[in-house]
């Protein structure tokens, strides 16, 4: 564990007895630009700048019933090519740059329309019924991956606050701390930080809708949304909000970070549909990574109709997009 010894003393260091799982992992550029600061007659380093991040094992019961017929992706390949626009807005830059969050100790504090309102910490969230579900993920960029993901449904949190007959929409708070993540450091903000995403309170209690906490087995890695985040499969990715901080049970329909930056762009639904054209580029079919080419047909609600299409009878999916 050589990285360790060189971290300077006021920094947040894991120790050995805590590294457990097979895998730690320390962007190799990152621990480079670290080792040149301190070498420098400088020695100035951001505080977080060598943070290592820690991936654990994590069970869950698999469950089959949603699994399309595609293989999962890569692993390799669903851990570094990510938005995660906090970090950056190249693909590569998440898993480049996260390292620098600091994942534990976590909570969201779960408020609003609710009858028990409170702050859950993450060890009390992954004591709800975990299971593995392979999900299609469908990005508005019209590519496509198959995760495994590890969560529990939605509706099992919100059972721990007891959401009032008021409560119609949830809004999603992700993290943003300047000092952990690069992204947000720019002189322009790329979005309206914190990055906030909504649902329709029935689509939140859909059985689909999961509060992820790992993938591929192992708990999440920071550029996929360490600790928890949102998979709403139906949906474009971007209503998956990652590293969740607050939930929200609202009366009225919130809006979002994308939703502001781009009205016309990014509705309130999102949900995925061939028939919906993005304003800039046709959604009529995907490219299933890593494949070069969009060769697949996207399907209505990513292929989830028999599960979702009921929560959207009589709506018109092209004025509610
Ligand atoms: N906080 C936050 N959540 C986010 C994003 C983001 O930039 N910030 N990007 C979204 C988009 S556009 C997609 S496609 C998915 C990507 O998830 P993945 O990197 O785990 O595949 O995360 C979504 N959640
Ligand atoms: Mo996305």
């Amino acid at each position: 564990m050589t990285q360790f010894r060189i971290a300077p003393p006021d920094m947040p260091l894991i120790r050995a007895s805590e590294i457990t799982p097979k895998e730690v992992f320390l962007n190799r550029r990152q621990w480079l630009a670290g080792a040149g600061a301190l070498t420098s007659a400088a020695g100035l380093l951001a505080p977080s700048a060598q943070a290592a991040q820690v991936i654990e094992p994590l069970a869950a019961k698999p469950n089959k019933a949603f699994a399309p017929s595609d293989a999962p992706t890569d692993k390799k390949l669903a851990t570094t090519y990510n938005n995660y626009y906090e970090f950056g807005t190249s693909k590569s830059a998440p898993a480049n740059e996260a390292a620098t969050l600091t994942v534990r100790p976590w909570s969201v504090e779960v408020t609003g329309e609710v009858a028990k309102p409170r702050r859950i910490d993450l060890e009390e969230l992954m004591r709800l019924p975990l299971e593995e579900r392979i999900y299609r993920f469908r990005c508005v960029e019209a590519w496509s991956m198959v995760v495994p993901w590890i969560g529990f449904e939605f509706r099992h949190l919100a059972a721990l606050v007891e959401p009032t007959s008021k409560a119609r929409f949830v809004r999603f708070t992700s993290v943003a701390r300047k000092e952990e993540m690069t992204g947000l450091r720019t002189a322009v903000p790329v979005l309206d930080w914190p990055y906030t995403e909504g649902l329709r309170l029935d689509e939140a209690m859909n059985p689909l809708t999961l509060m992820s906490v790992g993938m591929y087995g192992e708990t999440l890695p920071n550029q996929n949304g360490a600790p928890i985040r949102l998979v709403v499969p139906w949906k474009y990715g971007f209503k998956s909000a990652k590293s969740i901080v607050k939930i929200e049970f609202l009366e009225q329909q919130p809006t979002s970070s994308w939703t502001k930056s781009a009205m016309h762009e990014y509705g309130f639904y999102s949900n995925v549909n061939p028939n919906v054209d993005h304003p800039r580029w046709s959604q009529k079919r995907e490219r299933l990574l890593p494949s070069l080419f969009a060769s697949r047909e996207t399907e209505l609600f990513n292929g989830y109709t028999a599960q979702v299409a009921s929560l959207y009878s009589g709506m018109d999916l092209k004025a509610n997009f």
